[in-house]
This record gives C-alpha cells, structure tokens and sequence, in this order.
C-alpha cells in the first residue's frame, strides 16, 4: 500500500478528533522547517555552513554556524506561523512571545534547533527536537514561567534525524510515527506506522569515557552490563555511542535499547548534561508512545517538574524493562548504599 503522506495523516488526525486545525499546521510549519534545516545540512562544506560560528549560548557551549542558521529557520517559520503563543530554544536565553499582530495561536513550541552538532564537521547525524505546550488560560504574553509545564502537558514532541536519510519521528499522544522525507517530491511519507519499542534488549549506549565520574548505581549497573552472560544479567550486551541524542533515540526507536546520560561529577551540579524541557521531555514522550520508558533514574521524566527553562536532567529511556533494571540499581542504592 503507498504510504501516506504527514499531511494525509494529520488531516486523519484532526477528523478523529485528536488534534485541532491549529496543532496540525504548526506541525506542519515545523516540518517545513526540518526540511529547509536538511537542505542546508546536506550542502555541507559547499554550503559554506559548516565550523563555529564564532558565537556561544546560554548552555556555554560554543555554536556552530548550522547551530544558529537552524534556530534561525525556526524562529523565522513560526514567528507568523500564526499557531504560536511563545516559543523558547536552546539557542535563546529566554522564551520569545509572539506578538499580537503574527495572529498568535494557543501553543508554547520549544525545540532544540541542532542536536548533536558536535558532530557536523564530521558528517555524522544530527537532528532537531522539538516539544509542544498549550500556553496557560488567559495567558496573552507568555514568559519563561508558563512554559515550566511537566512532560505529562507535551500535546506533540517530535525530532528530525538527518541522516542517510531524513526521518522526522512525531507523536501527538497517539502513537508514535515514522516519516521520511521524500526529497525529490519534498514530502514527508508515512514509512511506520505506530512503534512498538521490544521491552527488553542487549544494546546500551552511554559515553563510558565517564565511567569514573558516575553515581555507584551507575558504575554497578554498567559493570553488571559488561560482565555479560556469566554475570548476574545473564546475557551479553553490545554498546553503541554516537554522541548525538537524536541518532542514539532514533536507534533505539527502531530497534530498541537503553540510552542513558546519567549524572556525573562534571555535570552533577548542573543536574545532569542533557535539557529536560526540548530534549528529555520530548524524546521521554515519543519513547512512552512506542511503549518505551524513560526516567532520571529516580522518577519518570515525564513527571519531572520543571524550575528553569534551560534545566538538565540525567537520562534513561529506551526498551522499558531494560530503564525499569536501571532504576531498580538506584533505588537500592538509595535504600542501602
Ligand atoms: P558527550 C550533544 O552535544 C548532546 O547534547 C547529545 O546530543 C548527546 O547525546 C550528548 O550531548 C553527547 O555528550 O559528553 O558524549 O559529548
């Protein structure tokens, strides 16, 4: 059967009942956006858009040029997007609303512009998330305050892997969906339909070069995966590390596995290394949505509740008995040291 395409599925959607006319454009404004962000990608080194660009964010972190020309493309999409309220970015210091005259819509729209952008100067995949709020009632100017909603309020989160291919990854709480761009057409087709994430796997992926740095629960945890058959797990695990969330989730979207960024000396007074509002958060609901779970290691995720807008989290999410084994090595250890 042809695949259908984003658009044929969000009409689907909006005539069910489950999203409205003005969530279903602004998914679509980003999509839009996705696509200008993977043309710019795919030029390269011919596009002159590859290095730093001599800038840095409210993370610290020094930006890339693709950093900033992928903000740019988002902000530029959804300021007269017409669905938006406010929209807040890695790349920004503050939330931005939109103003009155842009014809403003109900919802908070957060993302993170290029994720894994370390990684662009060496061809390796990268991607943007991105997360959706409804802006509070009676709430005309939204401030960085009304975007510190649990994960539990996202109506939509989605990423977009640029990669081989480019595959934008959605949910709107019903389900979690597979689209790849059909780049001679310019459309986003349906190629899966509704993930089921395996339960159980015998692939990790965590940045073991901080292995040193880790909580005991952490350190035990990995020492049992790496022990293999013979040790108290019973099976031998493989490990992978692509250092780009989007490209790690994505391969645990496919074909399962547990994903983790846990806390460590370097980040703990940070709370962790990864963002909770657009990055844990959506990739925590696109993974529940495919049967998946995701936690801090002490708490779901999607129940965290946020105090600051750039604020990190430790990670673990993927195949949910694998997270739930996770967990159950910090909650002893919380128990009994
Ligand atoms: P490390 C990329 O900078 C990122 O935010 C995530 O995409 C990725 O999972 C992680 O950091 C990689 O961190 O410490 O391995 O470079």
């Amino acid at each position: 059967m042809k695949p259908i395409s984003l658009t044929r599925y969000l009409i689907e959607e909006q005539h069910a009942g489950r999203i409205n006319a003005d969530l279903r454009l602004l998914i679509e404004v980003v999509a839009r956006a996705c696509k200008s962000i993977s043309i710019a990608i795919g030029k390269g080194a011919l596009g002159g858009v590859l290095g730093d660009a001599g800038t840095g964010n409210i993370q610290g972190e020094a930006q890339k040029k693709l950093d900033v020309l992928s903000n740019d493309i988002l902000l530029e999409a959804n300021a007269w997007g017409g669905h938006l309220a406010g929209l807040a970015s890695e790349e920004m210091d503050h939330s931005q609303p939109i103003p009155d005259a842009a014809r403003r819509g109900n919802y908070l729209l957060l993302f993170d512009p290029l994720d894994g952008s370390s990684n662009i100067d060496v061809n390796i995949s990268v991607g943007t998330i991105f997360s959706v709020l409804r802006c509070p009632d009676g709430v005309t100017t939204p401030g960085d305050e009304h975007f510190l909603q649990p994960g539990t309020t996202q109506v939509c989160a989605g990423y977009t892997t640029y990669g081989p291919s480019t595959m934008l990854v959605l949910t709107v709480g019903h389900g979690t969906h597979v689209f790849t761009l059909d780049r001679e057409v310019g459309t986003f087709m349906m190629t899966r339909r509704d993930v089921q994430v395996p339960a159980d796997t015998k692939e990790f992926a965590v940045n073991m070069s901080n292995q040193r740095f880790w909580e005991p629960p952490m350190q035990r945890y990995v020492a049992d995966l790496l022990k293999g058959k013979e040790g108290p797990r019973g099976k031998d695990f493989n490990m992978r590390w692509v250092a780009s969330m989007v490209a790690d989730v994505h391969r645990i979207i496919t074909r399962g596995g547990i994903f983790s960024y846990p806390l460590d000396e370097k980040c703990r007074e940070k709370g962790g290394k990864l963002r909770l509002m657009y990055e844990a958060n959506p990739m925590a609901f696109i993974i529940e949505q495919a049967g998946g779970a995701a936690s801090t290691g002490r708490q779901r995720m999607l129940e965290v509740q946020p105090t600051g807008l750039h604020q990190r989290v430790p990670v673990f999410l993927g195949s949910r008995n694998e997270v739930a084994e996770a967990v159950r090595y910090h909650e002893q250890f919380d128990r009994e040291g």
